[in-house]
């Protein structure tokens, strides 16, 4: 088997998708796009969509983590990313989907309203993808980082809702680990969808606090222990206190 994977560096499920390739023991090529040119790179390397993770595997072309995850355990069976006793299965392939569709997105729009609204973030991305003059690469990108955040509905009332919405969603994974469905011996696919995700709020200097103290917080270092971004504070004071979050402003 010879894959490559195509990711970006700060891609939760791309992240997801190399993990999968890691358990299955999968030799695998990972290539890193920059960001913002990936449609066009996605494009040459002749796939349709304009999402990463994309895998080329065996000459099939495969893109979205829940294609990736079927196709693995197609591709090489062990160890499974899905239990063989059906019930279990059900409730693994429910919560990979709870992980995609509503998990997911969340820091993905944090992600891309907080790089549309700070130079400061722009400028120490552009530093970190080796950008010559980083701060100008920074500014030039406003247009780019709005229609990305455009590109998921990322505007400021939606990324305020998901700021407060975000303690229920921790609340989801922290049930889904009490009743055994992730976070087991053997890790599955539904692990690694909703505990790349769980990592990256980890990355958000003004959320992480909001993991403190939960099983979630252990469950995604346990997943993901390195993530190669930093995001530093920029989110709303106000948005972050309807969260429960104490801010700089708070006694
Ligand atoms: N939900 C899909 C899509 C993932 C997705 O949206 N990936 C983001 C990066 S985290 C992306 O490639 N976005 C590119 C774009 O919006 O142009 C999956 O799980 O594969």
């Amino acid at each position: 088997v010879s894959a490559k994977l195509y990711s970006l560096e700060l891609s939760h499920p791309s992240q997801a998708a190399r993990l999968m390739l890691e358990l299955k023991g999968i030799d695998h090529e990972v290539k890193d796009l920059l960001p913002g040119f990936h449609p066009p790179q996605l494009r040459l390397a002749g796939f349709r969509g304009d999402t990463v993770p994309a895998l080329k595997i065996n000459g099939r072309r495969l893109q979205s983590s829940l294609a990736i995850s079927r196709a693995l355990d197609e591709i090489q069976p062990d160890p499974p990313l899905f239990p063989r006793d059906p019930e279990r299965r059900r409730a693994v392939e429910e919560a990979e989907a709870w992980g995609e569709r509503e998990f997911q997105p969340v820091p993905r729009r944090i992600f891309r309203w907080s790089v549309g609204h700070s130079a400061d973030l722009r400028t120490s991305l552009a530093k970190a993808i080796g950008m010559p003059a980083p701060g100008l690469a920074g500014a030039m990108n406003i247009p780019i980082a709005r229609h990305f955040a455009r590109k998921v509905g990322a505007d400021d009332e939606r990324v305020r809702s998901d700021i407060l919405n975000l303690p229920a969603l921790l609340d989801h994974v922290d049930a889904l680990i009490a009743e055994g469905t992730i976070d087991g011996d053997e890790s599955n696919a539904a692990d690694f969808q909703i505990g790349t995700t769980a990592r990256v709020f980890l990355a958000f200097e003004d959320l992480a606090p909001l993991l403190e103290g939960r099983p979630a917080k252990e469950f995604a270092l346990r997943i993901l222990p390195r993530y190669p971004g930093r995001i530093q504070k920029v989110l709303p004071p106000q948005w972050l206190a309807a969260a429960g979050l104490a801010t700089a402003h708070s006694p």
